[in-house]
């Protein structure tokens, strides 16, 4: 299973080589319980003919006085480029660290805060883990999206005179107050990515699998991205 799958290959073909790279990271697949299952590449985890659930994690950071901070994908991104998304998104890795449930999405956390926003030791126990979320959503007129059981971590009193964008990674980033960010999300032409929409969702965790099966699908409905 390791292997790549061929198709998956010539979709990168045209992508970012960055990124293309990235594709090869080792992903874990999880079953709707949130048991590792198998290591799979990111390439097939994220691709229409192969999109397979995988753990992942979403870093809320907010200051002090307590605003958020967002970032905006850069173009380079293969799944959901250009679009604005909470703080740092990504996933624990098969590997010993970071299979280890919420440890492993922190270690996970500290590595991507480094690479993509410069923020080096955070200590794990700065980390408030806030739950898990299943969700699904693919990007319009693309082979790629997402279907993940994310683990949601807040940071608090954030200090943002440590960011150091890695250009590859993020276009831009902004800190807003709730208000600012209601007001964003409230337009229809907020480009935000489908994730941020969790609270549809997350008090459904544990019904039967086959409304969860229907919930994803109305998620997923083309549409419900705008
Ligand atoms: C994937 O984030 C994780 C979520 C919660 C959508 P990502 O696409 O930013 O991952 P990466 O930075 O590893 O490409
Ligand atoms: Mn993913």
């Amino acid at each position: 299973r390791l292997a790549t799958r061929k198709m998956n290959i010539e979709a990168l073909a045209q992508a970012d080589p960055i990124q293309a790279q990235h594709m090869k990271e080792v992903c874990i697949a999880v079953n709707e319980s949130d048991v590792p299952e198998e290591a799979i590449p990111k390439c097939d985890a994220h691709h229409i003919e192969s999109l397979t659930l995988h753990r992942a994690f979403s870093v809320f950071a907010f200051t002090p006085d307590h605003r958020l901070l967002l970032q905006k994908r850069s173009k380079h991104k293969i799944t959901f480029p250009e679009m604005w998304t909470n703080t740092c998104c990504s996933h624990p890795l098969w590997n010993d660290a970071e299979l280890k449930g919420v440890e492993g999405a922190k270690a996970a956390a500290k590595r991507k805060m480094e690479h993509e926003l410069g923020i080096k030791a955070i200590e794990d126990d700065r980390y408030l883990f806030k739950g898990k979320y299943l969700y699904k959503a693919m990007m319009p007129n693309s082979p790629w999206g997402e279907h993940e059981m994310d683990y949601v971590l807040i940071l608090r009193n954030f200090d943002l005179s440590r960011i150091e964008v890695n250009a590859e990674e993020v276009e831009n980033y902004a800190v807003v107050s709730l208000e600012e960010l209601k007001k964003r999300l409230a337009n229809p032409n907020c480009n935000f990515t489908p994730w941020q929409n969790w609270r549809r969702m997350k008090r459904k965790q544990d019904q039967p699998s086959k409304q969860k099966a229907k919930r994803l699908e109305q998620f997923n409905e083309p549409g419900s991205l705008a």
